[in-house]
């Protein structure tokens, strides 16, 4: 079995009782219990004693959206592979080993894409949002995605620390596109994408804005 001593995952939670220790039980089964496993956590309910419980590292932050939380716990991450997921069993932990091996193979970023999978699991109008996404950043950047609000992906450590990240909601699709900038090797793979155990966290109307704004805004600037 590969080795994933080298390999941080890191997640936001917000108030993910429902789903914190099924979410970090399956990522511990398929890293083999070696990866450091890290939270940034913004909850009121016991989201951190559950996971303090379960081994994993727990980074304590006053909400203020899933961005700022998700780059404090890609920049507190130690290892040389950095996996992101959220923390609310929608994504699929047991594909974890595909994404290191990518990046073991030479590329920088594998990003998870729900397109396939989401048309039970999404809402419509959030599955429609995310392909108009994915259209108008593979347009825009030059490159050729169909998911770039997906927050399961690897970094290898370098991107992360090569990039001043800058957005809150749109923060997922910055973490694509600004290292497409950089002609980081990107490649994109299918993935499963589940029903979400407890409440959603993000507004789809404010949130979908903001993430235009975002990918609008790193298309203009140089
Ligand atoms: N620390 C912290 N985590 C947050 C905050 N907002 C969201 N999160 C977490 O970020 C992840 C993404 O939020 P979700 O509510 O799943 O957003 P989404 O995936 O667009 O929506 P769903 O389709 O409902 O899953 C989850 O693990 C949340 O708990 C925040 O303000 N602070
Ligand atoms: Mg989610």
């Amino acid at each position: 079995m590969d080795s994933f001593i080298d390999v941080s995952v890191v997640m936001a939670t917000r108030n993910e009782e429902k789903a914190i220790a099924k979410t970090i039980t399956d990522i511990l089964r398929a890293t083999n219990n070696e990866a450091e496993i890290l939270i940034v956590d913004g909850s009121t309910d016991n989201t951190p004693d559950i996971a303090e419980k379960l081994g994993v590292k727990v980074i304590r932050q006053k909400p203020q959206g899933y961005g700022i939380a998700v780059k404090a716990a890609i920049l507190a991450a130690t290892k040389n592979i950095i996996v992101t997921l959220d923390c609310d069993d929608t994504y699929p932990a047991e594909a974890i080993p595909e994404f290191i091996n990518l990046i073991r193979k030479g590329y920088d970023v594998v990003s998870g894409s729900r397109i396939e999978s989401s048309r039970k699991s999404m809402s419509k109008l959030n599955r429609f949002g995310n392909i108009m996404f994915a259209k108008l950043t593979s347009f825009l950047y030059g490159i050729s995605v169909t998911d770039v609000t997906t927050g399961m992906r690897a970094y290898r450590r370098e991107v992360i620390h090569s990039i001043d990240w800058t957005e809150n909601v749109g923060l997922s699709a910055e973490l694509l596109f600004r290292p497409a900038k950089k002609h980081y090797k990107i490649i994109e793979i299918p993935i499963e994408y589940r029903v979400r155990l407890g409440e959603t966290k993000l507004n789809p109307i404010s949130g979908g804005l903001g993430i235009l704004k975002s990918i609008v805004k790193y298309a203009i600037v140089k």
